[in-house]
Parts: structure tokens; C-alpha cells; sequence
């Protein structure tokens, strides 16, 4: 069985990472879709840059909760037939256990050079502009996807959801694209689609299925589900 799973910010929820649009969410007072442009860094390159040093540094103080590896598992059963695309930027899946992951809005431990367009491991601030790793030019950014950037691999994407056999999406809202749309691409392919969410998304009525609650509850009883499926 060929699989597709989509996750956002919900899932690192439980690991104490703030999702977006929830009453606690991030960027605090401002809509993220004001700040996270290509526009707002031109203006606010430093309050920007802090943002995203914050965020980078929080990450030594958050672990992996069972959603993240519960999908590691299943990624051990199903090997390549899933494909696990997320629009998180932090490493939570890959310090849980995945080996594939398609960060399709970027990883805040890399950086992006607006000298040369290469992208580097990044793992300090970027704060001090300090130059970058291939061209020596002082111009990294967070290498993060903005509203309005093309997020990254979408034609292996759009590849996989035209042929696969079931599409997941856990914890994200629904309210940005492309990535809200894919339940409705995969469905049109043929797929069956599942929604695990804390409570119904803005898209939950495209789904043939949805179970609501926490992703560290709901993740690895369908993983279960899937190994039990599996093995018959
Ligand atoms: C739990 C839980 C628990 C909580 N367990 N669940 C008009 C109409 C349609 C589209 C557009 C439009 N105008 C403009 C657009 C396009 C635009 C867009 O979508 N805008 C919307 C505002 C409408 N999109 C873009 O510009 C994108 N690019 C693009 O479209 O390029 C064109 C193109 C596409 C394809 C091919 C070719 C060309 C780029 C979007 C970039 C988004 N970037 C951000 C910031 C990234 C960096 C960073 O992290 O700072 O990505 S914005 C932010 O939102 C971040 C997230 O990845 C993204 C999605 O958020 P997510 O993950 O869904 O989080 P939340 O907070 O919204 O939801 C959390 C959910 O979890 C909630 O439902 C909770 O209930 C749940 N939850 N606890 C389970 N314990
Ligand atoms: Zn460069």
C-alpha cells in the first residue's frame, strides 16, 4: 500500500512547540501570514532573524513525542511505499526515528544565502549576518518557506498524491496552500483520505475519514492499525 502523510504544527504540539493560529500560537499579537513574507524580512530583517534564532535554540529544549515515532515505525514497514511531508520546519520527525522527510516549508536548521540561493546546515544564529558558507557573501536567511515562495518538491509531491492509495494529514489547520489542497488532489487521484486532528480543520468535510484528538493519542493507534493491516 502506497501512503502519503502530511503533517503541521499539531503534531509538535505535545512536544511543547507552538502551532500557529491556536489561541497560544506563535508570532504573538501578529497574523503569521503579516510576518512570515518575503516583504516583512525586507522591512524587519532583524526582528525577523531573531524569531527564527529563537526558534532554532528552542529546539535543544523539545523531544519527540509518540505521533513523531509512531510514524517512524510505519515508515519501517512501509520503507519508500511513504512519503512523509511535512510543513514543519523543526527536526522533531528525524529525531524520532524517520529517515525521509520532505520539509515542504524549509528547516530551521539550514540557511538560505540570497547571494548564491545555496542552502547550508545551519545550526547557530543568524542574528549577526555573518557570510555565507559558499559564496562568503553576508546575505543567509532562515531557509524557510514565506507567503508567497514556492515551497520546495512540489512536483514529488503532486507525483505522490496522484498515485497513492491513502492520504493522511495530521495537525495542520487547513488554512494554507498548497498544502490544505492536497487532500483534495489525492482524492481526486483515487485515494482514500484521513484526517487526525485535535479538532475539525477548515478542510475536514474533504476527508472520508476524520478522528479528533491530541496527534500523541491518535497517531499510534492508527499506526497500530496499519502494522495490524500489514501483517495479515
Ligand atoms: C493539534 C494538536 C495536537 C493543535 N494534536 N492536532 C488565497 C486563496 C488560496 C491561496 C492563497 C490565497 N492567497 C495567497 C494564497 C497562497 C498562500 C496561502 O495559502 N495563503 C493563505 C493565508 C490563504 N500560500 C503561499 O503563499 C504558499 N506558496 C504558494 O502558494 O506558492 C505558489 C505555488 C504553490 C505550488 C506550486 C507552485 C507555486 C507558501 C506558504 C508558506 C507558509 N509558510 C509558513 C511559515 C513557515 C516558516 C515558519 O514556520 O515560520 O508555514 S506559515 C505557517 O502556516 C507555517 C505552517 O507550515 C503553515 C501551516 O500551519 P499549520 O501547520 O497548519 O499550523 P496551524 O497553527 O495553522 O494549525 C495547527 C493545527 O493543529 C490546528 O488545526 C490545531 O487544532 C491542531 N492541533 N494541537 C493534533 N496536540
Ligand atoms: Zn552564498
Amino acid at each position: 500500500m502506497n501512503v502519503v502523510v502530511l503533517t503541521g504544527a499539531g503534531i509538535s504540539a505535545e512536544s511543547g512547540v507552538p502551532t500557529f493560529r491556536d489561541a497560544d500560537g506563535l508570532w504573538e499579537g501578529h497574523r503569521v501570514e503579516d510576518v512570515a513574507t518575503p516583504e516583512a524580512y525586507d522591512v524587519r530583517p532583524s526582528m525577523v532573524q531573531k524569531f527564527y534564532d529563537d526558534r532554532r535554540a528552542a529546539l535543544a529544549g523539545v523531544e519527540p513525542n509518540p505521533a513523531h515515532t509512531a510514524l517512524a515505525r510505519l515508515e519501517e514497514i512501509l520503507g519508500d511505499n511513504l512519503l512523509l511531508v511535512t510543513q514543519n520546519i523543526d527536526d522533531l520527525h528525524e529525531r524520532g526515528g524517520s529517515r525521509h522527510v520532505l520539509h515542504m516549508h524549509g528547516q530551521l536548521l539550514s540557511a538560505l544565502c540570497r547571494g548564491c540561493n545555496g542552502r547550508s546546515p545551519w545550526e547557530q544564529g543568524l542574528s549577526d549576518f555573518p557570510p555565507c558558507p559558499r559564496c562568503g557573501v553576508p546575505e543567509l536567511r532562515p531557509d524557510v518557506v514565506w507567503f508567497g515562495e514556492v515551497p520546495y518538491e512540489m512536483d514529488r509531491i503532486q507525483q505522490a498524491l496522484m498515485r497513492t492509495d491513502l492520504f493522511v494529514s495530521i495537525g495542520t489547520s487547513g488554512a494554507v496552500y498548497p498544502a490544505a489542497g492536497f487532500v483534495q488532489m489525492a482524492k481526486a487521484c483515487g485515494a482514500r483520505t484521513l484526517e487526525l486532528n485535535l479538532v475539525p480543520s477548515e478542510g475536514t468535510a474533504f476527508f472520508d475519514e476524520a478522528r479528533h484528538g491530541p496527534a500523541g493519542e491518535l497517531v499510534p493507534v492508527w499506526v497500530d492499525e496499519m502494522m495490524t493491516r500489514s501483517a495479515l
